[in-house]
């Protein structure tokens, strides 16, 4: 990013739709009270950020029956579809586009703003989950275990509602970190695929700085692809990240996660970053404040916040 450009484009999605718990949707509110807007700007960020709430709620129908196993289909459709030219047009203008969510459903939408523009488009998700349950396989119905697959176009025939999603991930340019809830049959799919995954296996094995080597080398061997950054905050240990709807245990320590988001920036490739599912409406005050504290350091480090 020159001078020029380093802008960031902060969309805040006020949505829970792809999950049953409700307060993800003030997930974005709480991080913007916290301070993260400024905190970037003490960063040298320029910030453009659409405060207007409700951004989101309002595109939820009342009426949304499931259609097939999906929950919440129209819902997650057209939040996600109006997310996805949010973050098309920050990408156009060469902006750096921050997505503060909500629940992991709406990277169907960020994943698909950035990845119409930069066409070369890595990405690394950062979960406890895959998040790649087709629409067949899916036990939940909850979208925010689905958005890869929507991603990869591996739900065929298209689903009417999502048919507007172009499949613009392919198995070598997704990579995960952080695994350690993943479905029987996501298991399958990320097997056939043949995509490469870092569950908190490797992360032990190898440690994460070599993990993020790993990863990196694999889903950018050239240095050369915009990456854009999925961060799910439960790829933390619950005892990090207590307030989200899907916690669980054996999580990426604090300065896992941030090293994480540190090694990524500082491979100046970064042009996209997700921070989802802080629910601040789950646990103890203590808890909350401690999971959107660490929400906000998680993105601060992704612009490129570093120790020294
Ligand atoms: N795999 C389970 C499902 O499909 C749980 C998914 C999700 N929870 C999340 N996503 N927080 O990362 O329902
Ligand atoms: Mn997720
Ligand atoms: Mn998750
Ligand atoms: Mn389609």
């Amino acid at each position: 990013f020159d001078e020029q450009e380093r802008t960031v484009s902060v969309v805040g999605v006020d949505f829970s739709g792809g999950q049953p718990k409700a307060g993800v949707d003030q997930g974005p509110f709480q991080m913007v009270q916290f301070g993260v807007l400024d905190q970037i700007k003490e960063l040298g960020w320029k910030v453009n950020f659409d405060g207007t709430f409700p951004n989101f709620q309002k595109l939820v129908p009342t009426e949304d029956p499931d259609i097939g196993r999906m929950k919440k289909p129209r819902a997650v459709s057209s939040v996600t579809r109006a997310l996805a030219d949010k973050v098309r047009l920050a990408a156009q203008k060469g902006h750096f586009a921050l997505t503060l969510g909500g629940d992991h459903s709406i990277a169907i939408g960020t994943v698909s703003g950035t990845a119409a523009v930069h066409k070369d488009l890595c990405v690394i998700w950062v979960d406890a989950h895959a998040d790649i349950n087709t629409v067949e396989s899916t036990d939940s119905g909850n979208l925010h275990g689905c958005p890869v697959s929507f991603l990869m176009g591996l739900n065929k025939p298209d689903v009417p509602q999502f048919e507007w999603v172009q499949p613009c991930l392919t198995p070598d340019r997704i990579v995960y970190i952080g695994l350690r809830d993943v479905d029987p049959a996501e298991k399958k799919i990320l097997k056939e695929l043949g995509i490469k995954a870092f569950s908190m296996h490797e992360v032990d094995r190898y440690g994460i700085g070599k993990v993020v080597d790993m990863a990196l080398e694999h889903v950018n061997p050239h240095n050369n692809r915009p990456i854009h950054l999925s961060f799910d905050v439960d790829a933390l240990d619950p005892t990090v990240a207590p307030a989200t709807g899907t916690p669980v245990r054996g999580g990426l320590t604090f300065r896992e996660g941030h090293y994480i988001c540190e090694a990524i920036a500082e491979t100046g490739l970064l042009v996209a970053m997700d921070m989802v599912e802080v629910n601040p409406a789950l646990g103890d005050d203590n808890g909350l404040l401690q999971t959107v504290t660490v929400g906000c350091s998680l993105v601060r480090c992704g612009l490129g916040e570093t120790l020294l």
